[in-house]
């Protein structure tokens, strides 16, 4: 977009968004002081430069590349590890604090952070050798560089372990050869850390740089979903990888799933984020709009749908406000994860479908973010594992039983 018209764009959205964040039980009271100084500059960066610009960047399909070093310089890339890289130094409750912020306004923009900082970052700062954390993760943390997560292959989703893209030892580098698909920040990613098979089949993390020979990353159009964030696919046609660039720390399934647990945690802060945006238009134009002499607010109808609104989210907000707790000390385990990222995304679609109601036909419209967010959810529930997979593994904690296979 021209520089014109971008700033045309922030002219006119200046002040428009007037986002009060629900706290129904005082739960501010949990947090530090620098938590909520953190949420209040991630909350004023959003409303001065990215709430003017991202309906016009959805409505366009287009990912609003120059923010990237924007997201760098709030912070929103890998807070949760240590400074010494060029990150936050923060703690997991600050981590899902900026992802709730970010997701409030677009869950594509949380998608860009949450898959730097978790799927990128994260397998590079705690599999890497020190050279590649030094090498990568203070270009990342800046946002100089962006990078991508492919783990998900055209015939293997919901189960990875039967990936086919792979890589053989030719003894001074490994050539690796297949392809990834549904890779957020792909088309724009300097970096992709990818999961492929060794020539005995064990996973390994690879990081692949853009411009390396027969390494291509097509955008996947016609999204109507997410469409202020980029995505697309992974190819790999005999590509030259030197052998430095292997994850030295990891091999197996668990190495992509352990990065996962983490990306899972700050989408069950960010989509009630999404929930919290919802709520908050829906309350507002329920306060504004009169029908038969009244405000619609003022129906026991539309109470009742505030109501049920602000129960889940106030439920869910105790949810990932103990769920950080775990994560600090280290005990989240990844069935409490599940949980949390398959109900917090439950809540805020129906947050999304009700709130969508409140505002009749004004709710299809771009005029307010609420259509925005129950499109962009319709991806949230299917990635980083589907609803139908996270109930799997709780079920699988339950009983012990693998219902995986049948
Ligand atoms: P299974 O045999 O159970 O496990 C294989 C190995 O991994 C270990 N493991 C975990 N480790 C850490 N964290 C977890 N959550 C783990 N889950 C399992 C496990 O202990 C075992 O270790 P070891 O040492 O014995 O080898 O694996 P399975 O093949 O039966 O699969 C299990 C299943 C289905 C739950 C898993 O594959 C799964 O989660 N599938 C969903 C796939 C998924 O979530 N893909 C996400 C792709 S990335 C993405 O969507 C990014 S979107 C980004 C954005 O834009 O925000
Ligand atoms: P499938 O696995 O084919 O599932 C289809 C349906 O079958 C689902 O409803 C599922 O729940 C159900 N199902 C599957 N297995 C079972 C079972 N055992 N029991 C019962 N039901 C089952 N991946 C990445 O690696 N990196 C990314 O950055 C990334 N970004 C993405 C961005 C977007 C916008 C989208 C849409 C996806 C992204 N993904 C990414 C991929 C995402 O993780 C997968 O789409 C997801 O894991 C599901 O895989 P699938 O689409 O192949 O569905």
């Amino acid at each position: 977009m021209k520089t014109t018209d971008l700033n045309a764009l922030y002219e006119a959205g200046r002040g428009k968004d007037r986002y009060q964040a629900p706290d129904f039980y005082g739960i501010d009271d949990l947090l530090s002081e620098e938590q909520i100084l953190i949420r209040q500059s991630v909350r004023d960066w959003v409303k001065k430069d990215l709430s003017p610009i991202i309906e016009h960047y959805a409505q366009l399909s287009e990912f609003p590349r120059h923010i990237v070093s924007e997201l760098g310089a709030v912070g929103a890339f890998g807070p949760q590890l240590p400074a010494e890289y060029g990150c936050g130094g923060m703690d997991y409750t600050t981590y899902g604090i900026i992802m709730q912020e970010l997701e409030r306004c677009d869950s594509g923009i949380r998608s860009t952070a949450s898959v730097q900082g978790s799927l990128v970052m994260y397998p590079i700062y705690k599999f890497g050798s020190e050279e590649q954390r030094k090498k990568y993760l203070p270009k990342l943390a800046s946002g100089e560089w962006l990078g991508c997560f492919g783990l998900t292959e055209p015939d293997h989703g919901s189960n990875p372990a039967g990936m086919t893209t792979h890589f053989s030892d030719q003894g001074d580098h490994y050539l690796l050869n297949g392809a990834k698909m549904w890779i957020s920040n792909a088309p724009f990613a300097d970096v992709a850390v990818v999961w492929a098979k060794n020539e005995e089949g064990v996973v390994h993390g690879l990081i692949v740089e853009r411009g390396m020979e027969g390494f291509s990353t097509p955008e996947t159009h016609n999204k109507w979903s997410l469409r202020a964030s980029a995505t697309g696919e992974l190819v790999f046609q005999n590509v030259r990888v030197p052998k430095e660039n292997l994850l030295p720390g990891v091999k197996g399934l668990k190495g992509p799933l352990t990065c996962l647990n983490s990306a899972r945690y700050g989408i069950a802060w960010g989509a009630l984020g999404a929930a919290m945006d919802c709520y908050d238009t829906a309350k507002r134009y329920a306060a504004e709009r009169q029908q038969f002499g009244k405000p619609i607010g003022a129906f026991q109808l539309q109470q009742k749908k505030l109501s049920e609104m602000l129960t889940e989210i106030t439920k869910a907000q105790l949810l990932v406000w103990r769920l950080g707790q775990l994560m600090d000390k280290g005990k989240a385990t990844p069935a409490q994860i599940s949980m949390a990222k398959r109900n917090n995304v439950e809540i805020a679609l129906n947050v999304a479908r009700e709130a969508r109601q409140m505002l009749g036909g004004m709710g299809i419209t771009g005029e307010f973010p609420i259509m925005r967010h129950m499109m962009n959810l319709e991806s949230v529930v299917t990635y980083e594992g589907t609803h139908d997979i996270h109930l799997l593994i709780l079920g699988m904690e339950i009983t012990g039983e693998n219902a995986f296979n049948g």
